[in-house]
């Protein structure tokens, strides 16, 4: 894909917010400029175009920047409208449950599965693998009203709920493989545990997602500097 004039995406490999805007851009067959950030060292360009949380990704589209990954999928998805699959579901009802979901799967997942990795004792480790498995019982149920019977949240095909949960779980095989976490499992979440399955087989995310030992070795690197960070510094 040539990249489209001056569209540039500020990003961390890793991260799964930046993964999802390149699931996002896939989908809708857009070029762009991939620019890997330094996260211990942040550029000029990163503080400049995300001044508020000088966080990735960030979209930068004729010069504006557009910040905080949910923001830049629905962005890609407007602006893309006619190219491409549709991201966020066009019915109405249909697009606030998505967008609801998504915005749970950001505030009670992700926290739940981000605090397995960095609790400092086993006891703590615990109640994390619990809100987590909590969460994704939520989810399981959620798969059921939003999918309708289909393979996917969106129906037939990967949606903007896929995206969200999606570019998730390349961290659950980190959980799986450097602490023995399984968070989707068939027995707990069938639904889940087929559309994992279905996920990855998809040219969306085979396309976009590293392997889990990229994303393994990143977190070694962040245990080793991560004296006195905090939660919201994980992935950073
Ligand atoms: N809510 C933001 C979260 C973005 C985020 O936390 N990005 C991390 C990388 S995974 C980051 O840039 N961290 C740098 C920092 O916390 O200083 C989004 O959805 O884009």
């Amino acid at each position: 894909m040539a990249a489209e004039g001056g569209l540039k995406l500020l990003g961390l490999t890793v991260s799964p917010f930046v993964i999802r805007v390149r699931m996002a851009l896939q989908m809708k067959r857009v070029g762009y400029e991939y620019m890997e950030q330094d996260l211990f060292t942040k550029g000029e360009l990163l503080l400049k175009s995300n001044p508020v949380h000088m966080k990735v990704p960030v979209l930068i589209h004729d010069g504006k920047s557009i910040c905080e990954s949910l923001a830049i999928v629905q962005y890609v998805d407007e602006v893309w409208a006619a190219t491409g699959t549709s991201i966020l579901p066009a019915d109405p009802y249909d697009r606030a449950a998505a967008r609801f979901w998504a915005a749970y799967a950001d505030s009670k997942l992700l926290p739940a599965w981000v605090g397995i990795m960095w609790a400092a004792t086993e006891e703590e480790r615990a109640e994390k693998v619990g809100d987590t498995l909590a969460a994704i019982g939520q989810l399981e149920e959620a798969f059921g009203k939003c999918s309708n019977g289909k393979p996917f949240f969106a129906g037939d095909s990967v949606g903007y709920l896929d995206l969200v949960v999606g570019s998730q779980l390349l961290w659950f095989e980190v959980l799986r493989k450097m602490f023995g976490v399984v968070v989707i499992e068939a027995c707990r979440a069938p639904f889940l545990a087929a559309w994992v399955k279905r996920f990855w087989e998809t040219d969306t995310a085979k396309a976009v997602v590293p392997d889990v030992g990229t994303a393994a070795e990143y977190l070694k690197k962040l245990q080793s500097h991560r004296a006195g960070a905090t939660v919201a510094q994980l992935l950073s």
